[in-house]
């Protein structure tokens, strides 16, 4: 029999952190609660969020590349709103911010979903940050909790075969100085046995 894994739906003892662009803040504000939202009703606990603010969706991938690597958090979400305009401009953002984004989750390991909505009209965008086609908000939430548990059993795979045993970090506490705006506290390790 074939094994099949499929991440659980957890946030518990999760710390994530959420980037969202200012850009189109009448829309993003509406993505950063769905987010927020999705992962308090699926265990997180508040004092485990960051919910850290970017100029515009271009800003997104430095942002989200430098907080995963700080290595405190389980997943980085990226938040932002592209509207279509009159040039060709909105088309460049997206696609940077895409690719950036992209490429942090795979130079860190660390998930980094997508939660860019690219619209042409206004009435696209609100029917996808809380109405018609629901929040992308929440979706880019739920597929970073799907991806942390994936990528939790992946590791549990490489601690099978390593030699010595892996170590984790537990973040929650990091996490709760930073979005205090305080200094980190010292980092605990917890040693995990094979
Ligand atoms: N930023 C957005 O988040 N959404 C947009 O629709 C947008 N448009 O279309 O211009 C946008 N531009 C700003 C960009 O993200 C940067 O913040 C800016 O260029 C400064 O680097």
């Amino acid at each position: 029999m074939p094994q099949e894994v499929s991440g659980a739906l957890d946030a518990t003892d999760r710390a994530f952190a959420i980037v969202v662009a200012r850009f189109n803040e009448f829309y993003t504000r509406k993505l950063m609660e769905g987010a927020v939202d999705a992962l308090l009703r699926h265990g997180a606990d508040e004092d485990d969020l960051a919910i850290v603010w970017v100029p515009g969706a271009f800003e997104l991938p430095l942002a989200v590349r430098r907080l995963a690597e700080t290595g405190r958090f389980d997943a980085v979400i990226g938040l932002g709103l592209v509207l279509k305009g009159d040039t060709a401009h909105h088309e460049v953002v997206t696609s940077e911010a895409v690719h950036g984004i992209a490429a942090a989750a795979l130079a860190t390991g660390v998930p980094c979903p997508l939660g860019i909505v690219s619209a042409e009209t206004t009435e696209q965008a609100i029917e996808r940050c809380g109405s018609k086609q629901g929040n992308r908000g929440w979706d880019a939430a739920m597929a970073a909790l799907e991806m942390v548990n994936v990528v939790g059993w992946i590791k549990s795979l490489e601690s099978r075969v390593s030699d010595p045993p892996v170590t984790t970090v537990d973040a929650a506490p990091a996490a709760r100085a930073a979005a205090a705006g305080k200094a980190a506290p010292r980092r605990r390790v917890r040693k995990r046995s094979r």
